[in-house]
């Protein structure tokens, strides 16, 4: 791994991949360990489904298993040799896409408004950290049928300037007309590899037209110098006023 030419990718275009980072065997354990998680539902993790009444996410998990802990202690360490500093977790969520699953619409991360339990109004992920880096790590094989992630190249400027580009309705959906010009890339990648990209790359996915299961799992960091929000941030969502669910409201294509 050259960690100086992935550095660059990321200045340059906001993301890249390393194929097969984790092995064949870690990666059924984890799909193994998730699918128990998903049937037993513990309290503390938080499960949400789309408007088919399918379960498309759970968060706030990645410490129920020692493997999940592992896989995040070993992101950590490779975010420090790549970015030279060092990162906190700041949220985990896996997505489920089962067959007809639906797509994202083109989005950032973190980029909307929300009402907090006193009613005021902050500003999306940017209340915690000015710096966000999402890294998924492939659950299965992402292919032309089942709705891979598409990723196109970072805006990179500030919450204020961004918001202005999204639909402002509690979503950090990207408006129509500047989602049709950005150029996406879809990351076609066997199992067991990772994007790592920044929350201001829009992003975006489609339908799963296959037969399979789709699973991605997302840990999400931010810069050391913003502290550890990981606690603050899901206590914060949970007493939100804003009930306006991401992402999960309808195919794209
Ligand atoms: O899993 C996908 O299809 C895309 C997920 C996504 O864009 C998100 O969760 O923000």
């Amino acid at each position: 791994m050259n960690f100086k030419n992935l550095k660059n990718d990321f200045k340059s275009k906001g993301y890249f991949k390393i194929l097969n980072f984790f092995d064949k065997h870690t990666i059924k354990n984890l799909n193994d360990e998730i699918k128990v998680i998903a049937k037993e539902k513990p309290k503390n993790i938080f499960f949400y489904q789309d408007r088919n009444n399918l379960i498309r996410r759970m968060e706030h998990f990645y410490n129920h298993t020692q493997l999940l802990d592992n896989i995040n202690n070993k992101i950590q360490i490779t975010l420090k040799n790549i970015f030279d500093k060092k990162f906190f977790l700041f949220k985990d969520k896996y997505n489920f896409k089962p067959p007809k699953g639906e797509g994202f619409f083109p989005h950032y991360d973190g980029i909307f408004n929300w009402k907090d339990k006193n009613g005021k109004w902050r500003k999306g992920w940017h209340e915690y950290a000015n710096e966000f880096v999402n890294v998924l790590i492939l659950l299965d094989d992402f292919n032309n049928e089942n709705g891979p992630l598409e990723i196109s190249k970072i805006h990179d400027k500030s919450f204020n300037e961004l918001i202005k580009n999204t639909k402002q309705n509690g979503t950090p959906d990207l408006k129509r007309d500047l989602a049709n010009i950005c150029q996406f890339e879809k990351m076609i990648c066997p199992s067991g590899s990772i994007v790592i990209f920044s929350s201001k790359c829009p992003h975006q996915s489609s339908k799963n037209n296959s037969d399979k299961d789709r699973g991605s799992l997302y840990y999400t960091y931010n810069p050391a110098i913003y502290g550890n929000n990981y606690t603050n941030y899901f206590e914060e969502k949970l007493s939100s006023q804003n009930k306006q669910s991401k992402s999960l409201s309808g195919e794209i294509n």
